[in-house]
């Protein structure tokens, strides 16, 4: 599926639905498969039948590109099929839909301890690295292309998505991306070659099937989920199925949909919102909450009435001490002036 994506820069072509990652040579490629110090490698997965990207956040709950949509995943190895009605395209501060959504897994037993991924509060800064990790196509070989002015080299891509991750480093924040009926809140990367300065160790660029990938960022050690891939963009005159230097990634930026993420794929103890408006928020704050898992901040039916029972008698025993220790107060004067 392709789709075409208008960015604000103009002249650009498309958002392709999956993408692996293009590095510029073997040398830029990572050698080992996992990043190093990564905690979420496995929460970045993939749609059936060579799909695009899919994010796990964790919970039971899958996010990916609007233009990807919902299906079964690959979790663990095996094949996860989404719950009917669960799918949610998120949206923007106006109202209008973004090209991301969520959708929940029929999760397996035993899978619920796939941990819940951290989304970046704050978005990304311009100049700062990120990670990418996505399915998308790969670099084929190096193509020459003939513009008007000197000829450039491109990378075309291979047929076949593969999970990869790579760098890069944030070009720039606060773009809209428009996209058919989506506008996306995103960040954009920048396709840099080896010589220049703003280039990263694995600078890499997404491809068709990156769609639906994560961009982390690591602040104070730990790595967040900062975006999620959804497009390319590219010179129109390059040919297709291929990256060449000066392309750019984007990618939703996720501190913007990040109160509507954790409002319907968290549990109520665990969604940074303070759900039955005691003025307590999540475990361990609410006193409602079991623990962050719980789907609740309030008691559930049977704790309540206990809760009641034992505020209750805490009130009549508070109320027999404080008339106890009146009498008491009173008692010494009386005994003293009285009799
Ligand atoms: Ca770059
Ligand atoms: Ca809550
Ligand atoms: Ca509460």
């Amino acid at each position: 599926m392709l789709l075409l994506g208008v960015s604000i820069i103009g002249f650009l072509l498309g958002a392709p639905a999956a993408l692996a990652l293009v590095f510029a040579s073997p040398e830029s490629e990572p050698r080992t498969t996992l990043p190093p110090d990564f905690p979420w490698w496995d929460h970045v997965t993939q749609r059936r039948y060579e799909g695009p990207s899919v994010i796990y956040l964790g919970n039971g709950f899958a996010m990916t590109a609007r233009h990807v949509g919902m299906g079964e995943v690959f979790l663990r190895g095996e094949i996860v099929p989404p719950l009917a009605s669960s799918k949610r395209t998120l949206l923007n501060a106006n109202g209008t839909p973004a090209d991301a959504m969520l959708f929940e897994l029929a999760l397996p037993r035993g899978f619920e301890d796939l941990a819940v991924l951290p989304i970046a509060r704050e978005g990304p800064k311009a100049g700062e690295e990120v990670l990418l990790v996505g399915f998308g196509r790969g670099r084929e070989k190096v193509v020459q292309v003939s513009t008007d002015g000197p000829s450039e080299f491109g990378f075309s891509w291979t047929e076949k998505g593969v999970k990869r991750w790579g760098t890069n480093r944030i070009a720039s924040v606060d773009e809209t991306l428009y996209q058919g009926s989506w506008t996306t809140h995103s960040f954009a990367l920048i396709f840099d070659p080896p010589s220049a300065a703003s280039t990263t160790e694995y600078e890499a660029q997404a491809a068709v099937g990156d769609s639906g990938g994560g961009v982390f960022v690591k602040r104070d050690g730990r790595w967040l989920l900062a975006g999620m891939m959804t497009s390319v963009t590219g010179y129109t005159r390059a040919p297709a199925l291929t990256s060449m230097y000066g392309d750019s990634t984007y990618a939703a930026d996720l501190s913007m949909y990040r109160a509507e993420i954790l409002h319907w794929a968290r549990a109520a103890c665990a969604n940074e919102e303070d759900d039955d408006g005691d003025e307590a928020t999540d475990f361990p704050a609410d006193p409602g909450c079991e623990d962050a898992n719980d789907e609740s901040e309030r008691n559930s039916a049977v704790a309540s009435l206990v809760v009641r029972w034992i505020v209750g008698a805490l009130v009549v025993i508070l109320a027999a001490s404080g008339a106890l220790a009146y009498r008491r107060g009173r008692d010494p004067r009386s005994l003293g002036t009285d009799r």
